[in-house]
């Protein structure tokens, strides 16, 4: 019993030894070939997700340990050649009492900071800015809310040739193959942007793994989130959603420039802007009412 004990000190002592190096193992935005973890993104949901992934892990690591361990020990303490004789009870009421309730503790103090985290997730109030995103087959549609500014983003013509031209395309090739856009999607740091995200055809998801979610963007309904990333930088991600032949042609490239860069960007986007349709579908002006009225009162502003 002594040994057991001092087993499973041992055991503890490792498994907080290899908590520590948590820092160690953080990721950069992009994933790394033969990257094994998650990455870190760069949005606080991304470091909640994180950390709630690494808090599970350990977790399970730990019980892992315990019950491989205790297995191991029981097999090779309590062997035939040994002498050993199996008890023959069938029940054991204080066994299943505490089998029961360790891990019901353990899931009742794993959910609350998930449902914390989901809880922030899901909160898109205090926005700043809003950008409507609209999926079509086989683009996305930006719409700066309010700005007059829109825009669409498809696969960029050098990943497009060499996907048609059917060679075997090396990061020589195109570092970024099939992840860059013709016209990415240009946001500021440090400010709480929402998103309000339908699609035109059939069913999209709009996915930037960076900044810790995805949303589908579904015909008719209009699906809400927000990101607030404070790191400058070009995250890309992907349509996440099976929506037809090229659903794999539709990545999605998103710029984060400092604010006075995004003011630069937008205003010369706005004097470009000769009267470019905007991307909205009844069904969007539907859902979305205050949508409706910002782009109507926009269009007024702007005749008078
Ligand atoms: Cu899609």
């Amino acid at each position: 019993m002594v040994q057991f004990a001092r087993l499973l000190k041992t055991m503890t002592a490792a498994t907080l030894l290899s908590g520590l190096p948590l820092t160690v193992w953080a990721q950069v935005a992009a994933p790394k070939p033969w990257q094994l973890n998650l990455g870190r993104g760069v949005t606080a949901t991304s470091e909640n997700a994180y950390q709630a992934h690494m808090a599970v892990l350990w977790v399970c690591v730990a019980i892992g340990l315990i019950v491989f361990a205790a297995m191991g020990y029981a097999i090779f303490k309590f062997r035939k050649s040994k002498g050993a004789v199996a008890a023959q009870f069938s029940h054991n009421t204080r066994a299943e009492i505490i089998w029961t309730t360790i891990p019901v503790l353990i899931l009742v103090g794993l959910a609350f900071p998930a449902t914390s985290s989901l809880m922030k997730m899901y909160d898109t109030r205090d926005s700043e800015m809003t950008i409507k995103v609209v999926g079509y087959q086989w683009m996305w549609g930006y719409e700066y809310l309010g700005e007059g500014v829109s825009f669409t983003s498809r696969l960029d013509r050098k990943s497009e040739m060499l996907r048609q031209s059917g060679k075997k395309v090396s990061l020589a090739d195109h570092p970024d193959y099939l992840l860059d856009v013709d016209n990415p999607l240009v946001v500021p740091v440090n400010t709480k942007i929402r998103f309000v995200i339908t699609a035109d055809d059939v069913i999209h998801s709009w996915w930037v793994p960076a900044l810790g979610w995805k949303q589908d963007a579904v015909p008719g309904i209009i699906n809400d989130a927000w990101t607030q990333i404070d790191t400058p930088g070009i995250y890309r991600g992907q349509c996440a959603e099976l929506c037809g032949k090229d659903h794999g042609f539709m990545p999605i490239v998103v710029k984060a420039v400092p604010k006075d860069e995004y003011q630069a960007w937008l205003a010369e986007r706005k004097a470009a802007a000769a009267p470019a349709a905007p991307v909205s579908t009844p069904a969007a002006a539907a859902a979305a009412p205050e949508a409706a009225s910002e782009i109507a009162s926009t269009a007024v502003a702007s005749e008078g």
